[in-house]
């Protein structure tokens, strides 16, 4: 599938006053601070370079939007979870993100990248309940699933699929060696265009390695 040529960054934002105007249609890529966002967004949008990608864990504190072209926007929302960032800025990203998941009307879906190796955290099922309050749909992109063998890959799409059943999708997916870059861009595209997973797809194994 195709990548996003047309992707270009167009602001970073510390307060809902600087977002982009709320028109069109949005997705929000959310996650655990160094879960893999922003390795993702670039691996999907075929830009290497797009969003800033670093091992220092909770480093990106804004909203960062992104244009897709006609496809819409693309937001990369900053880290959560991680201990040492101190509380004012623990305070500021909860009044954030709560302000854009409440607020912005043109918010269709979100993707929630999640590490392999720790699938669905506290703060995961936090950010879950507020998409579902909002009816929003919900991806899971299950990252860096180079680091898993084929069999704990498949067991762990399994378990996430199970406790996710009825309102989100999931997916295995890797940056590293591209694993379900097809799958994440087909779903990107699908929930941009506000279109539900379709009877013919929902009960569809999607990158799962043993099928
Ligand atoms: N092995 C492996 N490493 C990855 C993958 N994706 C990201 N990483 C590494 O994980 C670290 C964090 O990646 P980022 O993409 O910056 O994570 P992030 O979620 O955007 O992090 P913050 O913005 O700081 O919250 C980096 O060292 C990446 O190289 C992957 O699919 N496989
Ligand atoms: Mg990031």
């Amino acid at each position: 599938m195709a990548s996003f040529p047309e992707a270009k960054f167009i602001l970073s934002a510390w307060q809902p006053a600087h977002f982009p105007p709320d028109s069109g249609a949005e997705i929000a890529f959310a996650g655990r601070s160094n879960a893999g966002k922003s390795s993702a967004l670039n691996a999907i949008t075929g830009r290497r370079n797009l969003a800033r990608t670093s091992k220092t864990p909770g480093r990106t504190q804004l909203i960062n939007f992104f244009s897709l072209g006609e496809h819409g926007r693309l937001a990369d929302l900053p880290g959560y979870g991680y201990a040492k960032v101190p509380e004012d800025m623990r305070n500021h990203w909860r009044e954030l993100l709560t302000r854009y998941v409440e607020t912005r009307d043109s918010l269709t879906g979100l993707v929630l990248v999640m590490d392999a190796r720790r699938p669905l955290t506290d703060y995961d099922w936090i950010m879950l309940e507020w998409v579902r309050e909002h009816s929003l749909a919900v991806h899971l992109l299950i990252t860096k699933a180079d680091k898993l063998n084929r069999s704990e890959q498949a067991l762990t799409l399994r378990d996430v699929r199970s406790r996710t059943a009825g309102f989100a999708t999931a997916q295995m997916f890797s940056a590293v060696d591209k694993t379900g870059l097809d799958d994440a861009r087909r779903h990107t595209l699908r929930i941009l265009a506000r279109q539900p997973e379709g009877p013919s797809s929902a009960g569809q194994v999607i990158a799962d390695p043993v099928s």
